[in-house]
């Protein structure tokens, strides 16, 4: 697909609610970029269906139908670099990613992953932010590397962890916050804001995270 703004591939696995939201700021012109194709690794993904009622492009890569790892993620790449993107997008893709795949998306792949990030990272963030009793959590943000969850950050959400707080209401809380900051972040490397420069990141010339006054 062609046209003005960031062309985007948005990588899902689940629910594909981020994906939604990227694709609403971009229609509402709130962010300079447009979703090029939508790519899921399992063909029970939700968001493949929600992708196509918003009129995207998807392609389903099931990647338990693959050989191994490596033809799997020569498809993705494929794929992705078929579609013209220019940011590769991981929305809720919970398919760890191999060095040689993240270093050729070096400062052109972000992921948001639901925790305050140096702190849990890994999978099922919100079982054990309640069980250790924390009173604060978020959703981060972040440039993909070969470590897993430990790119650098280029924005987080916090919210409260209240009394009474279950996974099903803690996770919704996070998931409203990360539906803010993915587009943003977006939109701020679509106007070429957001730069990483040596393994930093700049946004408008200052190093991040920016001091608050
Ligand atoms: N790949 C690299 N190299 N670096 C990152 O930072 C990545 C990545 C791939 C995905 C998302 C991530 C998250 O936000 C992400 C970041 C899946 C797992 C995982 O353990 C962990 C982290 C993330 C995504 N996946 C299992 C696996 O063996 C499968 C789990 C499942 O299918 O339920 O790949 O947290
Ligand atoms: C999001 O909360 C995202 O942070 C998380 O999965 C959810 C996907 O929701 N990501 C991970 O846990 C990565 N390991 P969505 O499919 O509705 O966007």
């Amino acid at each position: 697909m062609s046209g003005p703004g960031l062309a985007l591939a948005v990588l899902i696995s689940g629910r594909g609610s981020n994906m939604a939201a990227i694709a609403r700021a971009c229609a509402a012109g709130q962010i300079g970029a447009r979703i090029v194709r939508v790519i899921a690794d399992r063909r029970g993904a939700a968001g493949i269906v929600l992708a196509a009622e918003l009129g995207l492009e998807v392609e389903v890569l099931p990647a338990g139908e693959f050989p191994d790892r490596a033809a799997f993620e020569a498809a993705l790449r494929a794929s992705i670099d078929e579609s013209g993107a220019q940011l590769v997008v991981l929305a809720g893709f919970m398919r760890i990613l191999s060095p040689q795949f993240t270093a050729h998306y070096a400062g052109a792949m972000l992921n948001i992953h639901p925790s305050l990030l140096p702190g849990y990272p890994g999978l099922h963030t919100h079982e054990r932010v309640l069980k250790a009793g924390e009173r604060e959590h978020g959703a981060t943000v972040h440039f993909v590397t070969s470590e897993l969850d430990a790119g650098p950050v280029a924005l987080q959400a916090r919210v409260p962890v209240l009394p009474g707080d279950t996974v099903a209401s803690l996770s919704a809380r996070v998931q409203q916050q990360e539906h803010i900051i993915y587009p943003q972040v977006i939109g701020w490397i679509a106007d070429g804001r957001l730069r990483l420069s040596g393994g930093r990141l700049e946004l408008d010339g200052r190093p991040l995270p920016a001091t608050l006054p």
